[in-house]
């Protein structure tokens, strides 16, 4: 699971878009709300089907994929491993991320943590912290989100205080799925 792209050519400074480019930042998207206690989720289709698969086949043929070492970084002097930190690759329903919540020392604990999803529909599954386990202590629902081809989901602040998330197993999903995460760090 888990390996690291790296683009091989340059990206453009975000302000230098074409005409098209602009007139696609500024469309409007049909934002699903999802709130509970201390939960809010934005979620929406980002990438129509032709945009999501020309994304996908230009990260296919221009990223270098890495593992091991050549997908850790140093931040703050202490290595990270990228592959879970920033993006995924799911090389079918049998790679998956257990219940966890976005623990970095230099997150910016109120900004929203944004995920773009490609490839395979998987789900995304939150738990509330007291909900889990042999010793929860109390009933909550968790919530499930299938994150489509070319979607977008924003997990608002306090979401990742309270709320654990997963992409579980699903043996049934043959499909790739490359999730790339964006998320705001503290810079000294
Ligand atoms: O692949 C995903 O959509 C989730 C990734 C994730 O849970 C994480 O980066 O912490």
């Amino acid at each position: 699971m888990a390996i690291v792209l790296q683009r091989k050519r340059k990206l453009r400074p975000s302000n230098d878009l074409n005409d098209d480019e602009c007139k696609f930042a500024k469309r409007e998207l049909k934002w699903v709300k999802y709130s509970a206690e201390n939960l809010s989720v934005d979620f929406c289709v980002f990438y129509d089907k032709s945009k999501a698969d020309y994304i996908y086949a230009k990260l296919e043929e221009e990223c270098d994929w890495n593992t091991g070492k050549a997908a850790q970084v140093m931040i703050f002097g202490r290595w990270h491993n990228i592959p879970r930190k920033q993006v995924h690759v799911y090389k079918d329903g049998e790679d998956y991320i257990g219940e966890h919540k976005d623990d970095e020392k230099d997150l910016v604990k109120t900004s929203p943590i944004a995920s773009l999803s490609l490839g395979q529909t998987r789900d995304f599954v939150l738990k509330h912290a007291d909900s889990r386990g042999k010793y929860a202590k109390r009933k909550m629902e968790k919530i499930k989100i299938e994150l489509t081809h070319g979607s977008l989901l924003m997990m608002n602040y306090p979401t990742n205080i309270y709320w654990y998330h997963s992409i579980p197993i699903r043996k049934k999903a043959t499909g790739i799925r490359i999730n790339l995460t964006f998320r705001d760090f503290v810079t000294k």
